[in-house]
């Protein structure tokens, strides 16, 4: 499939350390058979199912109106149950200040290497990491993006240029995690709990916030590389929001699935943590990034996650109504640094670690 006499040696992510350069002085020519990670024909997404991807009014879950809050609750747990992924609508954060965000965000992945350097990752408790790929030390493939990695809350930690990034970077934080607020309530009341149960009980209002800007730049051979693995997401709920250019997938029943958000929408995906709350009722779901040739694509994307010190066990009322306990308990500082870490190069979930029969 790959055509290896052509490629380009197999050049290490860190040897390359920062995609964005190495694909602007690569030009057209092929990429590092390093970065063949595509086994299975592109062709392979379910196109048909997309326009299937659940929509939320966030401005009806808000509403006064008890039946229209009530309506869309329902709407929300069959998103959250029938795909693990959906489309925000109405969520109230301003194109402004989405449109700030993503310029800045931009404007730092333009920065030149050099002036990049002293936010180099240094593992995944470092309050700010910048890098390239996925897990470049260790994985067998890498990966066709750079990022910026932020632990944005418990307490707020940002790079100091571009100039302004910061404040609207704190603004987008804040907002997104309101809205992260009020979706759990919204998810506690279609499992039948109390509203503020999955806040409690993750202790959420004093938990773990991460603020990731994606870069992949235009890949002369998209049919060969990835963006991003596929994987899930170790929190609560995370929110995307893209800069109008595709290649977000998600994989429903097998099938991988095209995702096209409105411009201002943001896409909001369960993580391993709501599903082991949930007691596996919402499924952490995995998803991967593609590739394209033409367009540089960004991804801001904020992981909202339970307070690190915080034991996560699946909600004792869904298990006292019969379904049995199906995720051990563990403390979330534990989940995010070790489990990440050891299950991060097979093809297994990191949940299968907590989860009591894996095959569930
Ligand atoms: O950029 C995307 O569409 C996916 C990003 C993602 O999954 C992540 O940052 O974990």
């Amino acid at each position: 499939m790959a055509p290896a006499d052509t490629a380009t040696p197999k050049l290490h992510a860190s040897d390359i350390g920062s995609i964005k350069a190495f694909a602007d002085s690569n030009g057209d020519s092929p990429i590092p058979s390093s970065y063949y990670s595509i086994v299975e024909a592109r062709d392979d997404v379910a196109d048909h199912l997309a326009s299937s991807f659940p929509v939320i009014d966030f401005s009806l879950l808000t509403s006064p109106d008890p039946l229209l809050h009530a309506d869309t609750v329902s709407q929300l747990g069959k998103a959250c149950a029938e795909w693990g992924f959906f489309m925000l609508t109405n969520h109230g954060i301003s194109e402004k200040l989405m449109k700030e965000v993503m310029d800045k965000s931009h404007e730092f992945h333009n920065l030149p290497v050099e002036e990049k350097k002293e936010f180099a990752d240094k593992g995944p408790l470092a309050s700010i990491r910048h890098g390239t790929s996925f897990y470049p030390e260790s994985e067998l493939f890498h990966y066709w993006r750079d990022y910026l990695k932020v632990m944005t809350l418990p307490e707020f930690n940002f790079p100091h240029k571009p100039p302004g990034f910061k404040e609207v970077a704190y603004d987008y934080s804040s907002k997104t995690r309101a809205v992260a607020r009020t979706l759990l309530q919204g998810i506690s009341e279609s499992l039948g709990l109390e509203a503020n149960a999955i806040i409690k009980s993750t202790g959420f209002d004093s938990g773990l916030q991460i603020f990731v800007v994606n870069l992949y730049p235009p890949c002369p051979q998209p049919e060969l590389a990835l963006g991003m693995p596929p994987h899930t997401d170790h929190g609560l709920l995370t929110l995307l929001y893209q800069n109008g250019i595709g290649g977000l997938q998600v994989n429903h029943n097998g099938r991988w699935v095209n995702v096209n958000p409105l411009p201002n929408s943001l896409i909001v995906n369960t993580a391993d943590q709501l599903e082991a709350v949930s007691n596996g009722r919402y499924k952490s779901i995995w998803h991967r990034a593609v590739l394209n040739n033409k367009d540089t694509r960004l991804s801001i994307v904020v992981a909202n996650g339970p307070d690190l010190e915080e034991e996560i066990a699946p909600a004792p009322e869904l298990v006292e109504r019969g379904e049995g306990i199906r995720y051990k308990k563990m403390k979330y500082r534990e989940y995010f640094s070790k489990v990440q870490q050891v299950t991060r190069l097979v093809d297994t979930s990191r949940l299968d670690k907590v989860r009591i029969n894996p095959q569930n």
